[in-house]
């Protein structure tokens, strides 16, 4: 038998250890709040609604002994974790004894992952990589597929999960190409080759040419009448009546064209056809919704999740007609304020109000950015091109009970050192708690601490080997 076949034995005898549970008892989900969380948790609610049972969902930014002590405290006795509890088994195991918990999860593995009243979905237990294969959604997806094979018109909502954690590039690796299959077989989503721009739904034409993106289109890219002007040249109305044109407009034949042109301008590119991309679209999904990119879908769960509307991003996903479009109307919301997080950091990048070293820069926000928007900061300005090749990115902003949230990224498209065990150095000396994967991790200390962490910080950059590097494409 492979690991892969070992994985799905797992998962199905997880579902019949579930179906186990009397029906009387709530079962209580636990989930992350990023898209990857959300399309887990949503996938959980749809099952547990299918086979009629009772739930209630939570959704946290991280799990802690803190909040397991007051898990185990309430009166339910039955806990579903999804995307979150394999890095705090050992806690979840010491403080919830008296708990049934399952666990879907696809991050890293502690020292500690059995316990008798766990039952632990993970695909690193099989060896299987679970930061590229499959997200938390996908686990959960797994579980509930075994549960009732109706569950399989959840599919698509796994490959949002899995967008959302950034598993896909230029398509999946397995597992997630079997959900994948899973979800076009269900008629849900399709497949179709695109640019891989992102806005497809909702920006004009030419804004989303000329906006600029990691692939360079010369001529076009960093100027709207250099993109106006590549479009007439090929032919491609920018207006439709009195509405600007967006690329989903165009017809097969029109984009045809387009991608050609592309082509041609990238032609003394080092990659040209880097830029061609899939793009995952989600059939029962209105044309013009920001919700028929599957891309785009999960931008609007994590602005649901970090902007404290986690239910609305469910909503979305379970398809409830009331919740989706405030789902929508909150994506605004959330592109503002992360406009607003984006010029704060420009700003105090010019005036000096960014840490900077030879191979890292380090942006203490105090309360300048949301908690819950550093990540996103740090990945944006990892892939805009201000800094070097192999920068590291450390960003800090407070929460609101005397802990500081810190993100880590690096820019460029190298081959970064596994940031997740450069956060656990750091982390280790001011006593925080640190998680996530290889390319992006984070960590929360004590606000006292965040002198002592970026001094760390300092010293562990500067020792840090040098990283392989790739040419931009
Ligand atoms: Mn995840």
């Amino acid at each position: 038998m492979d690991k892969y076949e070992e994985f799905y034995k797992h998962v199905q005898k997880a579902a019949d250890e579930f179906r186990a549970i009397p029906s009387g008892e709530v079962i209580r989900i636990i989930s992350h709040l990023d898209a990857d969380g959300l399309s887990s948790a949503s996938i959980l609610v749809k099952a547990m609604t299918r086979c009629e049972r009772q739930y209630i969902v939570t959704i946290v930014q991280k799990l802690d002994a803190q909040l397991a002590e007051q898990l185990e405290g309430e009166n339910y006795r039955c806990y579903a974790f999804s995307d979150l509890g394999s890095g705090q088994f050992s806690t979840l195991a010491e403080k919830m004894p008296s708990k049934k918990i399952h666990i879907f999860d696809h991050h890293k593995l502690e020292d500690q992952h059995e316990a008798p009243n766990i039952t632990h979905v993970n695909p690193h237990l099989f060896g299987i990589d679970g930061s590229k294969e499959v997200s938390g959604a996908g686990v959960a997806y797994l579980f509930a597929r075994a549960l009732d094979i109706r569950n399989k018109d959840m599919a698509h909502i796994a490959i949002i999960g899995a967008i959302g954690d950034v598993q896909e590039s230029d398509g999946f690796e397995k597992v997630n190409t079997c959900i994948l299959s899973d979800a076009v077989e269900s008629g849900k989503m399709k497949v179709i080759p695109g640019l891989k721009l992102f806005g497809a739904q909702t920006k004009p034409l030419h804004k989303l040419l000329s906006y600029g993106s990691e692939y360079n289109i010369p001529g076009v890219t960093g100027s709207e009448s250099g993109a106006v002007q590549f479009l007439m040249q090929l032919g491609i109305a920018l207006k439709d009546g009195g509405d600007w044109r967006k690329l989903v407009d165009l017809s097969d034949e029109e984009l045809q064209r387009l991608v050609a042109g592309v082509m041609i301008k990238r032609a003394g590119e080092p990659n040209p056809q880097a830029i061609i991309g899939k793009v995952y679209i989600l059939r029962e999904e209105e044309k013009q919704s920001p919700l028929r990119d599957a891309k785009e879908f999960s931008t609007l769960l994590n602005a649901c999740g970090r902007m404290d509307k986690p239910m609305l991003g469910i909503g979305a996903c379970i398809g409830d007609e009331e919740l989706k479009p405030r789902a929508i109307a909150h994506l605004a919301d959330y592109k503002r304020e992360l406009m607003k997080s984006i010029s704060w950091f420009e700003e105090s990048y010019k005036n000096g109000g960014i840490i900077k070293g030879g191979n890292y820069i380090i942006i203490n926000a105090g309360e300048n950015i949301r908690h819950t928007m550093i990540g996103t900061l740090a990945s944006m300005v990892a892939k805009s091109n201000t800094l070097g090749e192999g920068t590291f990115i450390l960003s800090l902003a407070r929460m609101d009970d005397g802990n500081t949230k810190a993100s880590i990224r690096m820019s460029g498209n190298g081959s970064p050192p596994d940031l997740r065990e450069v956060i656990s150095a750091i982390t280790e000396r001011v006593n925080g708690s640190y998680g996530g994967h290889m390319g992006a991790a984070g960590a929360v200390i004590s606000t006292e601490m965040e002198q002592q962490f970026i001094e760390a910080a300092k010293e562990i950059f500067t020792k840090a080997p040098i990283p392989e590097t790739q040419p931009r494409q």
